[in-house]
């Protein structure tokens, strides 16, 4: 075990079976006429992310180690997209509608996708969840069992929403977890802090946070 410098405490890294997670990276969030966008959103406030995650990334493959990606999605015909999240709010579109990236949060459009610069390699997870959770309906904690996998470094989108509720859902099920501070955003930066805060009050009850920096500087050498 590795000791990382981290909020509150320091946080007990486990090289080999600690996976990289990475969520909702999607073009429906990052980009201009996707889902994120439609709700009203500056999806600009999302970029500063992606290349803490970027070397992250490159990091866990240059170890061989665990990588997963989510997305959130629903298949073609909204069966598991249940109508009090469809019809909640009033978005210019809303899920399965047409946009300039295909139908909004359907697997296989061009818009479900993850962005170019993390497109995930083969070997990799990449998990399609309906819910914000990674867990709901899924079928990831199996897998990770599988792997052996104990502890889960979050990274993605967005930070109070699908990355705390997939947090929470892991410490549940007894995963340590860490979320690195500049590799997650929100579209709203006072919730991104609340949710950091929420994470690491009360001794760590969900989890520890930390820059990109004090993780990537402590790893042991590939
Ligand atoms: C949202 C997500 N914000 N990936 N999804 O609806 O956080």
């Amino acid at each position: 075990m590795i000791d990382i410098d981290a909020t509150p405490f320091p946080y007990p890294f486990a090289p080999g079976t600690t996976a990289l997670v990475i969520i909702d990276m999607q073009r429906d969030f990052v980009e201009q006429g996707g889902f994120g966008a439609s709700l009203g959103n500056d999806v600009t406030l999302l970029h500063t992310a992606i290349e803490p995650i970027a070397k992250l990334l490159a990091a866990w493959r240059a170890r061989g180690w665990p990588i997963v990606h989510t997305r959130e999605s629903h298949k073609a015909d909204l069966s598991d997209c249940p109508p009090a999240k469809r019809l909640r709010g009033s978005p210019t579109q809303r899920i399965g509608e047409p946009g300039p990236m295909g139908r909004l949060l359907i697997r296989g459009e061009a818009g479900t996708s993850i962005i170019p610069a993390l497109a995930p390699q083969p070997g990799e997870l990449v998990i399609d969840k309906p819910g914000k959770g990674m867990f709901w309906s899924t079928g990831v904690h199996e897998m990770l069992h599988a792997q052996g996998v104990t502890h889960l470094v979050f990274t993605g989108v967005t930070t109070e929403v699908c990355v705390q509720t997939s947090m929470r859902e892991a410490n549940d099920r007894g995963y340590d977890c860490l979320l690195i501070e500049d590799a997650t955003e929100s579209y709203f930066p006072a919730f991104k802090a609340a949710a950091l805060a929420m994470i690491a009050a009360q001794g760590a009850i969900i989890g520890w946070h930390t820059p990109s920096t004090a993780l990537l500087e402590a790893l042991p050498p590939n």
